[in-house]
């Protein structure tokens, strides 16, 4: 599997299954395909147009988003660098392996963005204020 490694996140280009019948594609826990343990997986859809998501950051999780449908704008923030991602497609996704500040927008009114997670819900790991996040950064804390 084709990876780019960007400042904030790793674009994972997906093998696809396919021809004139369609495309499957078929993503299996390993090292070369998703790079952790999946133990969560959930999704989001019929998000009102205008809205934003997000606006926090991980400590610990890893995760990677597929725009499954539609289409959404995910800017992410690592204190230092700031990248816009379009996830418009099924056949990549953004593998976010470090804490980053996330903020989710342009929601198209067909957008499913699926996400997959090395671990549970977990409210404890969630960095909601960005100040915190930027200082936590700083002094090494994440
Ligand atoms: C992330 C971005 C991309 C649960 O009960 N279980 C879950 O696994 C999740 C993810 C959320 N929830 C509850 C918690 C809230 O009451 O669902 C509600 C909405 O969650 P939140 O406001 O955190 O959703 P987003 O879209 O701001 O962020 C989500 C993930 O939480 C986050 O980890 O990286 O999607």
């Amino acid at each position: 599997m084709k990876r780019d490694k960007c400042k904030t996140h790793t674009i994972l280009h997906f093998r696809v299954n396919g021809g004139k019948d369609g495309s499957l594609i078929a993503l299996e826990q390993r090292s070369s395909e998703i790079p952790f343990t999946i133990k969560r997986v959930y999704y989001i859809y019929s998000v009102a147009i205008g809205l934003r998501r997000g606006f926090h950051a991980h400590k610990k999780l890893k995760q990677v988003l597929i725009g499954m449908s539609g289409s959404c704008d995910v800017m992410l923030d690592d204190g230092k660098t700031r990248e816009i991602v379009t996830l418009n497609r099924p056949d990549f996704g953004v593998y976010l392996d470090r804490p980053v500040w996330r903020e989710m927008y342009n929601f198209s009114k067909d957008c499913v963005l699926l996400v997959l997670a090395n671990d549970y819900y977990l409210p404890n790991d969630y960095i909601r204020d960005y100040k915190l996040f930027l200082k936590m950064g700083k002094d090494g804390k994440i």
